[in-house]
């Protein structure tokens, strides 16, 4: 379960239903050029929050399809309807998924008691393994290291997909629990995670730039810290312009440059215009060979 796992993004047509001859094409650049070790699915960038119970279904089942035992595959399952969580949780273990993953319960600002239940009761309910997802940035919902020391008791839990800036707490935690798994989220930050001696990462631009950051995880792993910075530079140049011309449609138009049908996101995420869709196409032109 270490390594580089691509946040798996979702071919969407213009009326937002899933495109299954396109995400079958996301998934195939992933493993066959970009290399990754494993696929994160239905996460932020599979654009999990604005889709259907189905959909995610859908979803789950033709990623596993196209994959097989090609690569480890993790599922997102988290829902602030718990019940669908623990249904997905389900669907995704008969399928075989290698383990699944949730979002800590966001909205509401749940107290800790109650996000430690959420996980206990996924858990309950399937037998499988759980990475928590951890983004406050999104959520709101900050851990400190007495908490995921909480949640790490259920020994279920094996690790935390961990998106944050805090290198402090990121320390802590691999320190605390060396048998934990800890996949660093914020791909700019992947050489810093590293140095840590993270386990592994999960981004949405190894859809894109997965090559890369396996050369850094792996760099660093090495000791090459030098040969390391200069691909996280060359790499945060991308991010920077990816981030600045719009994430997720950016990131479609360049798999597009590709020959990959990424389609379109799901509103309310807007369309890029023609001018950022063609900064797109310079963006894929500078960075992808
Ligand atoms: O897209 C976000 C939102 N974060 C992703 C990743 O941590 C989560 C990150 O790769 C994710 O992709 C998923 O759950 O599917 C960033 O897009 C990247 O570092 C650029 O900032 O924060």
């Amino acid at each position: 379960m270490k390594g580089i796992f691509t946040a798996l993004m979702c071919s969407f047509d213009e009326k937002g239903q899933v495109n299954e001859k396109g995400l079958r094409e996301i998934v195939r650049h992933n493993l066959d050029v970009s290399k990754v070790d494993g696929l994160y699915v239905n996460g932020s960038s599979g654009e999990n929050f604005l889709i259907s119970t189905e959909q995610k279904k859908q979803i789950f089942e033709i990623v596993k399809d196209e994959v097989g035992d090609q690569v480890k595959l993790i599922a997102q399952v988290g829902s602030l309807n718990i019940d669908e969580a623990v249904e997905l949780a389900q669907f995704v273990t008969d399928l075989k998924y290698d383990a699944i993953s949730a979002v800590t319960p966001f909205y509401y600002k749940f107290d800790f008691a109650e996000i430690k239940d959420y996980y206990n009761t996924i858990l309950e309910n399937v037998d499988n393994q759980m990475i928590i997802y951890s983004i406050p940035a999104l959520t709101g919902v900050s851990m400190d290291l007495q908490q995921f020391g909480e949640l790490f008791e259920n020994e279920k839990i094996i690790g935390v997909k961990f998106t944050a800036p805090d290198f402090f707490l990121l320390e802590r935690i691999r320190h605390a629990f060396p048998d934990k798994l800890i996949y660093s989220g914020f791909d700019e930050m992947l050489l810093s995670a590293s140095v840590l001696n993270i386990d592994g990462a999960i981004g949405s631009t190894f859809n894109v730039n997965g090559q890369r950051a396996k050369q850094i995880f792996e760099f660093a792993q090495d000791g090459r810290i030098e040969e390391a910075r200069e691909i996280q530079k060359v790499t945060n140049d991308l991010i920077a312009e990816i981030l600045e011309n719009g994430l997720y449609q950016t990131i479609k138009e360049m798999l597009k440059t590709q020959g990959v049908d990424a389609g379109f996101c799901r509103k309310p995420m807007k369309t890029l215009q023609e001018d950022k869709v063609l900064k797109a196409k310079l963006i894929a032109e500078k960075y992808l060979k």
